[in-house]
């Protein structure tokens, strides 16, 4: 027996509520003994109904009541691993979840390991790979709306949406593949470029597609870093303060206010992004000041957008960068003259078209379309496979093109088609599924 198959025949359990005291902990059990161990632990009479909570004391290994609460008993196949799940929901006290969870340990379960309970659903065939990931995403979500694209994807549109595009791409390899038996004289006129139109259209464009929407999907998760730069006295970090709706940075009319670099944690249109303000840009006697200026062009550097502010009564202020990705001027409560076009009028103070300056960093950070999300790539590991397929699909098409080699074509599209089928979680994906589950949580 191998060691996975050995593995999954064990019974493991593991607290699934956060670490830390709160009203309500939960410990849950998954495998073949997960019900008689439950019955040594509790005091329960009678047997369990499927799926009802039932009251019961647990106690250890002396007898002693550790605590009570309810217990659910989900029957194989109907349960979250697909396995005989129990669930022991008592009071948040760390010190007794941990003794209730030693003592399941001495009955013969084992600690389940990060995302174990996860990946058992996944091998019994409960939810597909990229549904497992969306539970992760779902909880690591850090704004609602990442919220929001996860469940979509839990609920298995996004793998929905790669196994059709695997259905099209198997019925064009099997089109091709039965050509390749004929001799040249039966094949249709233009069969070759009718198979590879279908490809185009039904499977190479909407890969693409879906890899257009990555930047705004990978950043929804993943969080975008901006950076605030520009002249002294500009009013970067009252930008930062009028941004987050608090008074975090020292606001005052003397240049040179802020040294160093100051984060905060915001929205923009759902995205959560980390606004960082820096030191005013200038050359300095001031040691202290100097290193604040190097600091605010490593900020800028490591920013995935960057605003440079300038002062609309200062020309001098307006300076012009490569790197810039959004350029503001401030201060227009104090000047009304010509601005360059490029520049986006506001005024912090009167916190007056602020909500441009949002909207032109969502479309900055891919958010071009401010409505409904529709399925989204989340994830590297998604886009990357959805790259490697678009290549090999490609390559066929490079191939049947030459009308020479439809075996390459075919080879090339069976690639892209196990590509997309490991997003799935499809054929063999031991080591995927190793990398994938090392950054769950455990109890998940
Ligand atoms: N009139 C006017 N004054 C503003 C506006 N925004 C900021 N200020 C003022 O400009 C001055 C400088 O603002 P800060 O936010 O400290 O400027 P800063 O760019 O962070 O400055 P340093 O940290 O020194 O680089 C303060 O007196 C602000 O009140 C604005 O829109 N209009
Ligand atoms: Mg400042």
């Amino acid at each position: 027996m191998s060691d996975d198959l050995h593995r999954r025949q064990t019974t493991i359990a593991a607290i699934a509520t956060p670490a830390g005291r709160g009203g309500v902990g939960m410990v849950r059990i998954s495998g073949p003994d997960a019900l008689p161990i439950l019955q040594q632990v509790s005091t329960l009479k009678e047997q369990l109904k499927p799926r009802l909570a039932t009251f019961t004391y647990w106690l250890d290994q002396h007898g002693d009541v550790l605590d009570h609460g309810l217990v659910v008993y989900f029957p194989n196949p109907h349960s979250y691993t697909g396995d005989d799940v129990v669930e022991i929901q008592g009071h948040g006290s760390p010190v007794l979840l941990r003794a209730l969870l030693e003592r399941l340990y001495q009955l013969g379960c084992f600690p389940a390991e990060p995302g174990e309970f996860t990946r058992r659903a996944v091998e019994n065939g409960k939810i597909n790979l990229s549904q497992a990931e969306a539970v992760a995403a779902c909880i690591d979500a850090a704004t609602l709306r990442a919220g929001k694209q996860a469940q979509r994807q839990l609920q298995g549109a996004f793998g929905q949406h790669i196994e059709h595009l695997m259905q099209k791409l198997t019925g064009e390899v099997a089109h091709l593949e039965a050509s390749l038996d004929f001799p040249e004289e039966e094949i249709p006129d233009h069969f070759f470029e009718k198979i590879a139109k279908q490809m185009q259209q039904d499977v190479l464009a909407p890969i693409h597609m879906l890899l257009s929407t990555a930047t705004l999907g990978e950043r929804l998760f993943d969080g975008a870093i901006v950076a605030i730069i520009g002249a002294p006295n500009v009013g970067k970090s009252s930008l930062l303060n009028a941004l987050s709706g608090r008074d975090r940075a020292i606001v005052s009319d003397i240049p040179g206010t802020t040294r160093d670099v100051l984060e905060i944690d915001f929205e923009v249109h759902g995205i959560p992004v980390r606004l960082a303000d820096t030191a005013g840009l200038r050359v300095s006697d001031d040691l202290i000041e100097q290193e604040g200026v190097r600091r605010a062009e490593q900020a800028a550097k490591q920013a995935d957008a960057i605003i440079l502010v300038a002062d609309a009564s200062r020309p001098e202020t307006w300076e012009i960068s490569e790197d810039v990705d959004i350029y503001l001027m401030n201060k227009t409560d104090l000047s009304h003259g010509e601005i360059p076009t490029h520049f986006l009028p506001v005024s912090v103070k009167q916190e007056s078209k602020l909500e441009t300056l949002i909207d032109a960093l969502a479309v900055q950070l891919g958010d071009s379309n401010f409505a409904d999300d529709g399925l989204l790539v989340t994830r590297e590991r998604h886009r990357i496979i959805l790259q490697q397929s678009a290549i090999h699909l490609q390559l066929g098409l490079d191939h049947l093109q030459q009308e020479s080699h439809m075996d390459l074509t075919a080879m090339e599209w069976r690639r892209a088609w196990s590509l997309l089928g490991s997003i799935l979680g499809i054929g063999d994906v031991e080591h995927i599924l190793d990398r994938v589950f090392s950054e769950f949580c455990i109890g998940k």
